[in-house]
């Protein structure tokens, strides 16, 4: 994971500063690629300790087409709460849009069924993809998160917006385009949600792991986090973890939280740090 190192360091010495939606401050740099090879181990970061139950929640909730906290609340993951009504609804978020696009022929759409019947009926395609960025969708910005979920919109912009895989040689390999990137908490998020969607992927079409790579636009640290980074910059990366996969469910739709096991995880200690909402 030095490749995330370099990254933070790359913000912290050739960023701008500028100010954000949030009124917190960042610095950023626009445009950036980060790839992780998924048979070197399992991308869960080892310069700080992620909690890896949230991350996991956090993907089957998706994969639900969930889109009230209950459930991660039910899971003990709290990550979404910043953002949402009092009664959990986040208006039509991932969940909503992976699962069930709403089309102007009034049709839903399960972007998700339909990439695994891709991935195993036209492994060669050049479309298998899943888009979060529902323009009808999307929050009026002059609305608070909650104002817009009540509204019927999404509480917030999808960030991770634009999925696509491929197949070849017998690998699934990812790309995700992020048009805003919390470095320092939403990336590690990121970038191990997207290996374990892949992993998860991989066992349903009988594939092996490839590679998962990060497109990012605003790649930004919030300035109330530039301690944290400094301190986990001078920190050593240690070997990756490996994910286990404990049965092959019938479908997608049917992994639970038991069915993961983090094999050999041996991170430095956690760095807290706030959230930008
Ligand atoms: N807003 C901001 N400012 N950054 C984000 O990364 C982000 N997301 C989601 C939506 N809005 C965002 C929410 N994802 C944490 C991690 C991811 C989140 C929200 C919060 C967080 O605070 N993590 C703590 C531990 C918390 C826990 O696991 O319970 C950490 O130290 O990692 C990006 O998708």
């Amino acid at each position: 994971m030095k490749t995330y190192l370099d990254l933070l360091s790359d913000v912290m010495e050739s960023g701008v500063d500028k100010g954000d939606r949030t009124g917190t401050g960042t610095r950023s740099v626009f445009g950036r690629q980060v790839r992780y090879d998924l048979t070197e181990g399992f991308p869960l970061l080892t310069t700080k300790k992620l909690h890896f139950k949230s991350i996991a929640i956090e993907l089957l909730w998706f994969l639900r087409g969930d889109t009230n906290t209950k459930f991660l609340k039910e899971n003990g993951v709290s990550i979404w709460d910043e953002w949402a009504l009092e009664d959990g609804e986040l208006g039509p978020v991932y969940g909503a849009q992976w699962r069930a696009w709403q089309g102007p022929d009034g049709k839903s759409y399960d972007q998700v069924q339909a990439l695994m019947d891709g991935l195993k009926n036209n492994p060669n395609s050049r479309r298998h993809i899943i888009s979060g960025w529902n323009v009808s969708a999307l929050p009026d910005e002059t609305m608070t998160p909650q104002e817009n979920a009540a509204a019927g919109r999404m509480a917030l912009p999808p960030c991770h917006a634009f999925y696509q895989f491929y197949v070849g040689g017998g690998r699934l390999s990812a790309s995700l385009y992020i048009r805003s990137n919390d470095l320092f908490l939403g990336n590690p998020y990121n970038t191990a949600s997207l290996g374990l969607l892949t992993h998860m992927l991989a066992q349903q079409c009988d594939l092996d792991v490839g590679e998962i790579v990060i497109s990012i636009g605003d790649a930004h640290i919030y300035s109330n986090h530039f301690e944290q980074v400094k301190m986990q910059l001078t920190r050593e990366v240690r070997s990756l973890p490996q994910l286990k996969i404990k049965r092959r469910p019938d479908s997608i739709f049917e992994y639970g939280f038991d069915d993961f096991e983090i094999v050999g995880y041996d991170p430095h200690p956690h760095i807290r740090a706030p959230i930008a909402v």
